[in-house]
């Protein structure tokens, strides 16, 4: 690959408004950058189809759904991290009803496998790049040192691997992985790179929570197909949007289910696509996790939005409905139906719902410093566009500190920072509420126009290089990202 070619803020910021034409599974986020119309079909590697003229609409995802074939929902392989080899490569994969895509995928799985670990073990995962561009495996939500973050200096070049190793210090949460190389992540995300990292903890496993079959991660997500299927991706500056909806890389899915609570692992893995989750049976979820783990008590709640890079861990009960049955859960944002469930058997399992305390959260308190963050246009943080080798700031190792983040526009830019959870305290300026979603720990909030939103983060884990950036991906692949040193 060639050196990176610098970024301007007028380069980026130009592109506000234009689309690149589709199809460009072959463009590269580096192309996109430069403002060039890539026609290489070679970025990629072999297996990539041509390009398509025009994507067509999906439609699968969406609409009343009522003629829709549905496939069963994949549900990625469990793995341990202590002792994996892991490889990012082309393959091809059945994204339901044995349609075959081409995609960018994790072990030849899309999404990659679920990782399972508790607190306490030692990660150790034997990374090797397959692709024809750097990579890196970024550990999003895990507190590691900096040189398991998978930082855009850390890059793994094509045909190289990386020993990504650490100590889980953290509690219990469902985290992810995905690629963070520099100006190239919102490509290979699109292109199908991503997975679930479920890590445990006693606290957690004293609850009983549903687990096993009634344990189910979703990675919900927008793809856009070109006309011979395979995943395809066109940079726009003001964030990718796919034509339909998949759910664990299952485009139209369904899951049988028993009468019984199932305890759902749920990551928005979309490049910039928001959603609203709702049941169409008007069923509530309980909500009992976030992005940090489990909250302190469960919340009860019809509607719930999730913006990229959050998770939320959701409770959904099943017990009263007659076989049968089928419960929808939708994207009330977009009208899509993501996810259909169908009763199909009916158990009968002691336990319910979880009441009372679920978890201790300590709170963080007196911040010594205030930082202001503002997130401009669409590819600058204070006015600046990342440069990867510049410290934009220092802070200082288990201190704790307000952390603001504003925005005049170009919204939604989910905020996320590595290195640290930390606590949402505020929120004025556009919705002006705090979410029941936002309380306990996390890394990533949600700002939307206008809105000014406070946190308090402290950074116990390590000293080193981290980032934080939009999770908007196209915005962070322009530069919406800065870079700090923890001392
Ligand atoms: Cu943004």
């Amino acid at each position: 690959m060639s050196a990176k070619q610098p970024v301007t803020q007028a380069t980026a910021d130009q592109k506000e408004l234009e689309v690149l034409p589709s199809p460009s599974a072959h463009l590269t986020r580096r192309t996109f950058l430069q403002g060039v119309v890539a026609s290489s079909l070679a970025a990629l590697g072999a297996g990539w189809s041509s390009a398509a003229l025009a994507a067509k609409p999906g439609g699968g995802g969406g609409g009343g759904g009522g003629t829709v074939t549905r496939n069963p929902l994949k549900i990625p392989p469990a793995a341990s991290p202590t002792s994996y080899a892991l490889q990012a490569a082309p393959a091809t994969v059945d994204i339901g009803g044995g349609k075959l895509s081409n995609v960018l995928a994790y072990n030849g799985f899309f999404p990659g496998p679920t990782f399972r670990a508790n607190t306490g073990d030692s990660v150790n995962v034997q990374f090797t790049n397959g692709l024809t561009e750097e990579t890196t495996v970024h550990w999003h939500g895990m507190i590691v040192p900096t040189a398991a973050d998978g930082h855009p200096r850390d890059v793994v070049m094509p045909g190289g691997s990386y020993s990504y190793q650490y100590p889980i210090i953290q509690r219990a949460a469902l985290n992810w992985y995905h690629p963070h190389p520099h100006m190239m992540t919102g490509e290979q995300v699109a292109l199908g790179l991503a997975g679930a990292f479920i890590l445990n903890d006693a606290e957690e496993a004293a609850l009983g929570l549903p687990s096993g079959a009634y344990e189910v991660p979703l990675i919900i997500r927008d793809v856009k197909l070109d006309r011979a299927g395979n995943l395809t991706y066109n940079a726009k500056s003001s964030g990718f949007l796919g034509d339909i909806a998949m759910v664990n890389g299952t485009r139209d899915p369904k899951l049988d289910v028993d009468t019984a609570i199932y305890r759902f692992r749920v990551l928005c893995g979309s490049n910039a696509r928001l959603f609203k989750l709702a049941l169409n049976n008007g069923a509530q979820f309980t909500l009992i996790g976030n992005d940090g783990g489990l909250l302190e008590t469960a919340a009860t709640i019809g509607q719930i939005e999730i913006s990229p890079g959050e998770r939320f861990d959701l409770l959904v009960d099943f017990r009263n409905l007659a076989v049968g049955t089928k419960v929808m859960l939708q994207d009330l944002n977009s009208g899509w139906n993501l996810l259909e469930f169908n009763v199909t058997r009916q158990v009968s399992i002691a336990g319910g719902l979880p009441t009372g305390t679920l978890s201790s959260v300590t709170p963080l308190s007196n911040p010594v410093v205030t930082r202001e963050f503002s997130f401009d246009g669409m590819s600058r943080i204070n006015g600046k566009v990342y440069d990867i080798n510049r410290i934009d700031f220092q802070v200082p190792f288990g201190q704790t500190e307000l952390w603001r983040f504003t925005t005049g526009g170009n919204a939604p830019h989910p905020v996320h920072v590595h290195g640290a959870s930390f606590q949402v305290q505020s929120r004025s300026g556009g919705r002006g509420v705090l979410f029941p979603w936002e309380s306990g720990w996390k890394d990533t909030v949600l700002l939307q126009d206008g809105e000014t939103v406070e946190v308090l983060i402290r950074f116990d884990g390590y000293r080193g290089l981290y980032v934080m950036h939009c999770h908007k991906l196209e915005h962070e692949d322009m530069g919406m990202m800065a870079n700090f040193e923890v001392i």
